[in-house]
């Protein structure tokens, strides 16, 4: 009787140890995974771009951009980069914001033919710079002027132009709130200076045509 107990005891002890010392694994393996966000207005080409980089790999998921596609990519060093396509109603949302400080890098994409999308545009970035997390550590984001094979794609001087001005309308309605409660971390709405992206030394524009999978900048951001 005694045997049979010590017998059983001593599997679940094994048993435990090997499934905790598994898990562990698995969450190392996390740990060097880095994370990098696509982030954009609907229909700038996010999910194209996800796609692009996948090169229709089976590992991703599609879905109807309810929830996040994600896919992951094998970096020359053997570690790997899961690359996150962000759908475009969870910006506003403190979980996005949250998970920014996973994020190693931040992709956000625009459809450069449209000036309609610069102010969603401008509210996602205005959001990510007054972030806690961006603030203590200066994600690299690259901002990918999408849609040049368009005729109307604007280049990204004028990019830079409309941009600062929509940023502007926002540090404008944000100081007309002046709540106290409400993200004290936005020092952006009371600067006095425009608006200027050059500002930001983590911040880089290019244009590109995630169309026919034209990526070799956004390949390098992610890979170097
Ligand atoms: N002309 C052109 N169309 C593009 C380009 N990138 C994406 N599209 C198209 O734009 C539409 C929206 O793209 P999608 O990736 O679904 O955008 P998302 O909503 O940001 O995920 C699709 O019809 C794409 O084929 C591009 O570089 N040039
Ligand atoms: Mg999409």
């Amino acid at each position: 009787m005694y045997i049979i107990i010590a017998i059983l005891v001593l599997v679940f002890v094994v048993a435990f140890y090997i499934t905790s010392k598994r898990q562990s694994g698995v969450q190392q393996a996390n740990a060097n995974n880095s994370v990098i966000f696509i982030v954009g207005d609907k229909n700038a080409g996010k999910t194209s771009l996800l796609y692009c980089l996948s090169n229709q790999n089976s590992s991703i998921q599609t879905t109807n951009s309810i929830e996040p596609n994600q896919t992951e990519l094998a970096k020359p060093n053997n570690q790997s980069v899961i690359v996150v396509d962000v759908p475009g109603n969870n910006y506003q949302k403190e979980q996005f914001l949250n998970k920014i400080q996973e994020a190693k890098k931040i992709i956000l994409v625009t459809d450069s033919s449209e000036t309609s999308q610069i102010g969603a545009t401008a509210a996602i970035l205005y959001n990510i710079l007054i972030s806690i997390p961006f603030q203590k550590s200066k994600v690299p984001i690259l901002i990918v002027l999408n849609k040049q094979d368009k005729e109307k794609a604007y280049k990204a001087p004028d990019f830079e132009m409309f941009l600062s001005r929509e940023i502007e309308k926002i540090k404008k309605s944000r100081k007309a709130v002046q709540e106290q409660r409400e993200n004290t971390n936005d020092r952006l709405r009371f600067q006095e200076s425009q608006f200027d992206i050059n500002e930001y030394s983590s911040i880089k524009i290019v244009e590109q045509s995630v169309k026919d999978c034209n990526i070799q900048e956004v390949q390098k951001f992610i890979f170097n």
